[in-house]
């Protein structure tokens, strides 16, 4: 599977910087907000399901699809037959909560469209837990979003009805108030799923990003964004500071994308999205790939080593569910960047976020606290 030799490097390197609590409260003294992601709040109604449950709804075991007319029953079907739990969720505002779980309060904001009623509640009371500000488009028309969780062993099935979040516009980014915490900001986080929902607005960080000198980071998210939203995503890549995806994630880029390399060579396709043309040339784009227990794969543009991170496995047992794994990477992964860690603890303090994460019911994160 690997073609060219990789830099091997320790499992665990202890970091040597202050520890992130100190840090923060040197960096919340001098900036407020330096975090600002975007995608799609959504309530996670997650139920351990079964195999009849997947095929009744046309269902694979391990994905994320857009709901059409045929799923709409699944939601109460979940909630009445399987005892689904109601959990905050939207693979970025997941990230988010978990950055700020990392980086404390005042540090992280986040912004998606919502409905005006008690979902939205639910959403606003879980971010409150870790200190995360929202900054909502609320629609007057439209529920909030759902999404569907299957749990059958470690596998998941993700099947999303937007509603309001679908209705995130340009306007509300834009606005005086949003616009002011964009231009504050250092980084920007976009979830891939946002590409369904508004190119532009994910262009306009982009552009602020890249003329700015700032940091832009953009989950690929799921398979169907790199096959069905290519051109959305190839209009935004020029922007990538930073790319984070999955391993089906890369397979299904190389494959719409039709890279020169196999669709299972994990660092090759790392190594192509590195090097894709950039529009801010100031610093080189850096690819990220996970791969559940495997190595996370990590290259950077104009370096031919690709670099591969072992994962510190955890006990089986102790696994409660795999459901927002890679979103808790990503936000170990951004908290480490915004506290200027070295790239590899930025690796090493998502893949320790991911761990926290699979140990809790669905993308939510241990109290009381741990700190990296
Ligand atoms: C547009 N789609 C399909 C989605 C999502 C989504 N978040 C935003 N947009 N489909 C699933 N999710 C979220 O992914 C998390 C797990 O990685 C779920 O809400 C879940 O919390």
């Amino acid at each position: 599977r690997l073609q060219r030799p990789y830099k091997k490097i320790s499992p665990h390197q202890t970091p040597t910087v202050a520890s992130p609590r100190r840090y923060l409260s040197a960096m919340a003294a001098t900036k407020e907000y330096p975090l600002l992601c975007l995608e799609n709040p959504l309530l996670d109604i997650q139920a351990v399901g079964s195999e009849e449950l997947l095929k009744k709804y046309n269902l694979k075991a391990n994905d994320a699809i857009l709901a059409s007319p045929e799923h709409v029953p699944l939601y109460d079907e979940l909630l009445n037959n399987y005892d689904a739990k109601l959990i905050a969720g939207g693979a970025a505002q997941n990230t988010a909560r978990g950055a700020s779980y990392v980086l404390g309060p005042g540090s992280v904001v986040y912004l998606g469209g919502v409905g005006d009623d008690k979902y939205a509640g639910i959403l606003r009371n879980a971010v409150k837990q870790v200190g995360l500000r929202v900054e909502y488009r609320v629609d007057p028309e439209h529920p909030t979003g759902r999404c569907g969780v299957v749990i059958t062993g470690h596998n998941r099935s993700l099947c999303t009805d937007l509603a309001a979040a679908n209705h995130y516009d340009l306007d509300h980014l834009k606005s005086p108030q949003i616009w002011d915490l964009v231009k504050n900001a250092e980084f920007y986080y976009v979830g891939g799923y946002h590409f369904t929902v508004c190119p532009p607005a994910i262009q306009a960080l982009g552009e602020e990003a890249a003329a700015n000198n700032k940091t832009f980071v953009v989950n690929v998210s799921a398979p169907f964004i790199a096959e069905f939203f290519k051109d959305p995503l190839d209009a935004s890549s020029p922007y990538w500071d930073y790319v984070i995806c999955n391993e089906s994630e890369a397979a299904a880029y190389a494959r719409s994308h039709a890279l020169p390399v196999a669709e299972t060579d994990v660092p090759g396709i790392a190594r192509a999205l590195a090097n894709l043309p950039k529009a801010n040339a100031k610093k080189p784009r850096i690819a990220v790939i996970t791969q559940g227990t495997l190595p996370t794969v990590v290259a950077v543009q104009g370096q031919d080593d690709v670099t591969q991170y072992p994962v510190h496995a955890i006990d089986a047992a102790k696994i409660n569910d795999t459901n927002g794994a890679g979103d808790a990477f990503a936000g170990g992964f951004v908290a480490g960047l915004v506290q200027g860690k070295p790239l590899e603890t930025c690796v090493d303090m998502g893949q320790w976020l991911a761990r926290l994460s699979i140990q809790e019911l669905g993308p939510s994160y241990p109290f009381p606290k741990q700190t990296y």
